[in-house]
């Protein structure tokens, strides 16, 4: 049997030069892809770096790399919910999208000095491309990557997995959310990480999530300030684990997330 080989698409994008020269930050996106399709993903990279509501981008790289290594297969998060509708207080709908975060993340363990920690710490940073690795037991930081961050790479979504999973649970099949269940399906599949904590650094987009293997993927509307630039991904980590071989992971571990219905 023939196997195809498999490809990643990177792409990220700046303004004011290049990333490392000290452009801000305007979008970034991964596809793993066949040889037949990757003019198209290219084509897709291209549109959402030219076309974000952050800006008219002055830099950008797509880079194509053939994997070479075996890639996993994961599931997606098992649970799936907008979070709204079942964190209650009293009769009342939590409201504040943060407040209800750091509600969920205190559920699934993590002690409330190490949220406020971990906030603070993203807060330094006007603009972070990846990831800050935060030790879920001690608030400190575990990454050296300051502003940069660890990005997360090489994952996506097999086939028509996305779509199929999208149609079953009614949710719309956009980009943005087929992206966003990609990587937290990959971050929390390694033993290593306890829970996610995101908002996008785009504008107009103000759902968050936290993810955890705990309690799935929950969505949280206006989880930040309309117009709010700042974005963040948090990874709260077992500190015990090897830091080196799970940052490894995220970088470089090829990770195909399958769905079977
Ligand atoms: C981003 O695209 O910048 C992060 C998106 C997080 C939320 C996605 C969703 O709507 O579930
Ligand atoms: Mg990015
Ligand atoms: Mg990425
Ligand atoms: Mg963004």
């Amino acid at each position: 049997m023939v196997v195809d080989k498999l490809y990643n698409l990177r792409m990220r994008a700046a303004q004011g030069g290049s990333h490392e020269q000290g452009g801000t930050h305007i979008s970034g996106g991964e596809r793993i892809t066949r040889f037949s399709n990757i003019q198209q993903v290219a084509m897709y990279l291209l549109e959402k770096g030219l076309t974000h509501c952050k800006g008219r981008p002055d830099f950008m790289q797509i880079q194509l790399e053939s994997i070479p290594e075996s890639v996993t297969y994961v599931q997606p998060l098992e649970r799936w919910a907008n979070v709204e509708r079942f964190v209650k207080e009293g009769d009342t709908f939590l409201k504040e999208g943060k407040t209800v975060a750091f509600q969920l993340l205190e559920i699934i363990g993590i002690p409330k000095k190490v949220i406020d920690r971990a906030v603070e710490i993203v807060s330094q940073y006007s603009s972070m491309r990846g990831a800050v690795l935060i030790d879920a037991h001690s608030g400190k930081r575990l990454d050296d990557r300051g502003e940069k961050g660890v990005r997360v790479s090489r994952l996506d979504w097999l086939g028509n997995d996305f779509e199929k999973w999208a149609r079953y649970y009614h949710v719309s099949a956009n980009s943005r959310i087929r992206e966003a269940l990609a990587l937290a399906a990959k971050v929390n599949n390694h033993p290593a990480t306890i829970a996610e904590l995101c908002w996008s650094d785009d504008p107009d987009y103000t759902t968050g999530y936290v993810a955890s293997r705990k309690m799935g993927y929950q969505r949280i509307e206006n989880i930040k300030t309309y117009g709010d630039e700042r974005g963040c991904r948090i990874f709260f980590v077992d500190g015990q684990k090897d830091i080196r071989s799970y940052i490894n992971y995220l970088e470089n571990q090829p990770v195909l997330i399958t769905w079977e219905g």
